[in-house]
């Protein structure tokens, strides 16, 4: 009799404990990137990037007229990065490789040195400590000297990519078997040909479309390079990774517009990879064509891609690569209201604007608002769409102005999306295999310099030491790596409950 009750409490505990749990193999990591967190902007032979070129030529850009010439000093200071990593006991650490500090003239007949040493130490020093290596390729640092070229413009990227790529898989697959191609197309090609991140080109019609179809091209010839000539060697897995907001619609009216907002934003980089028919999301296809022909144009702005092309991109992933950040709600915009640039990339092109709720907490950035079940939609969604794929999620994260250690905002956030990504997991069954905090510590966040924080690690950039502090979430998400399980102190109760 006492002996079953006791089974009965135990049962039930485990129930709870394990529906906190997350599932077996899934992976823990923090992520950075290279023009970020390295400084040594002009180090031994690096080359010259777009985001150099950009802080130094125009320090307005910058809302603080910082720049990233030492940011965290990581080109110095990567060991003492490396004992955060392990001090967190993550399980992978996510950073880029800098082009133009690996190839400085930014084509493949010169190998640096010094760049190849230094992402060799990296490497090393994270498999010394038991950490897996997640390598992305580019995080918008582009060589100067490629824009000089016409950059993404240009069809010829695609296989200076492709050359890159082999290079650094040349140097580095042998250790790490995780890779990302490209860190957010979209931002890529709709901030940087909106005129809202480097190279600063305002060309919404054209640039950043033409801009769209290389980046897809350029993934997928890196993907394919992989397959054909590392694969067999090293089993390692490639994705890109998206930036994908929620969208849900204003209104029941508002249904048609969200579908084209959410295809024209996020679609339009993972439909031509994930889909099972490949090519561009046909209602946005469409929509594209009659736009296009509309605005006097003699062919769609959208540019076509060739039934090899679409062969070449589709089935171009071995994981789905998710960064996710916030919701939004969307309606169509009313005859004759305007819409700014930076009301999102969907306004200007479709007439859709972008609104927040109320209740959604503002980060310190302005637009990442707080909407945790968002993350837990588009999860669903991403396996509605694309069907039962493995889904790595590469950033989420929360931004605060850094003035305190004890970031409780910060823990709610990663609290509240961890919660969503165990519910997709738990009740969706949703096959989410890790999940990577943005960022390992505060760095240079782009056009808002210094000015907004994402470190579970703080940085004092006005110490010439750069010296870095553990925050209250780096605890906290230091014991969830550990327990592999949220809500950590009921772990604990049940245990001494049952003893
Ligand atoms: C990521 O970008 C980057 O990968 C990373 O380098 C960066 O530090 C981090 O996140 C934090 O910003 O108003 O709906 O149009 C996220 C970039 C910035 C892209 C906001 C979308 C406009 C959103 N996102 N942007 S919207």
């Amino acid at each position: 009799m006492c002996l079953l009750v006791v089974v009965g409490v135990l049962a039930v505990a485990n129930e709870r404990v394990d529906s906190q749990s997350f599932p077996p193999g899934f992976q823990f990591g923090a992520a950075t990137s290279a023009y970020q967190i390295e400084g040594g902007w002009n180090a031994s032979d690096k080359g010259e990037s777009i985001w150099d070129r950009m802080v130094h030529s125009r320090p307005d850009f910058i809302d603080d007229r910082s720049n990233a010439d030492v940011a965290c000093d990581s080109y110095n200071l990567w060991e003492e990065d490396l004992r955060l990593v392990q001090e967190m006991g993550l399980d992978f650490y996510r950073f880029s490789i800098s082009w133009p500090r690996l190839l400085p003239h930014g084509f493949s007949n010169k190998i640096s040195e010094d760049g190849r040493r230094y992402y060799n130490a990296v490497i090393d020093g994270l498999r010394a400590r038991g950490v897996a290596p997640v390598v992305t390729l580019y995080h918008w640092d582009l060589p100067q000297r490629l824009q000089d070229l016409g950059g993404w413009t240009n069809p010829l990227i695609v296989e200076w990519f492709a050359d890159y790529a082999r290079v650094a898989f040349t140097l580095f697959a042998d250790r790490v078997s995780t890779w990302i191609t490209i860190n957010e197309p979209g931002s890529v090609c709709d901030g940087g040909y909106r005129g809202l991140l480097a190279p600063g080109v305002r060309d919404r019609e054209i640039g950043a479309l033409l801009c769209t179809k290389h980046v897809l091209l350029a993934h997928a010839r890196a993907y394919r390079v992989y397959q054909e000539e590392f694969k067999a060697k090293y089993l390692g897995e490639l994705s890109i990774a998206n930036q994908e907001s929620w969208y849900e619609p204003k209104t029941d009216q508002d249904m048609e517009i969200t579908l084209l907002a959410r295809e024209y934003s996020f679609g339009r980089y993972s439909h031509p990879i994930y889909s099972a028919a490949g090519g561009w999301p046909p209602a946005l296809e469409r929509y594209m064509a009659d736009n296009s022909k509309k605005e006097g144009y003699p062919r769609s702005r959208l540019p076509a891609f060739t039934q090899d092309e679409i062969q070449l991109v589709k089935g171009s992933f071995d994981f789905y690569g998710l960064n996710h950040y916030t919701s939004r709600v969307v309606r169509a915009a009313a005859p004759g209201e305007s819409l700014s640039r930076r009301a999102g990339v969907a306004a200007e092109e479709l007439g859709a604007a972008l609104e927040t709720r109320p209740h959604w907490k503002t980060a310190a950035s302005s637009w990442l608002k707080v909407n945790p079940e968002g993350l837990r939609n588009l999860l669903k969604l991403i396996k509605q769409q694309y069907g039962d794929v493995k889904i790595l999620i590469t950033e989420n994260g929360y931004s605060d102005t850094g003035h305190q250690l004890d970031d409780h905002d910060r823990i709610n956030y990663y609290k509240d999306y961890l919660e969503q990504v165990l519910l997709a997991v738990t009740e969706d069954a949703v096959r989410v295999v890790g999940y990577t905090a943005w960022s390992l510590l505060d760095n240079f966040e782009w056009t808002s310099g210094y000015t907004s924080r994402f470190g579970l690690y703080s940085v004092d950039f006005t110490s010439p030491m750069r010296p870095r502090a553990a925050r209250a979430s780096a605890r906290y998400y230091t014991s969830v790596v550990r327990a592999r399980a949220l809500r950590v102190t009921r772990v604990a109760d049940t245990h001494n409950a049952t003893a």
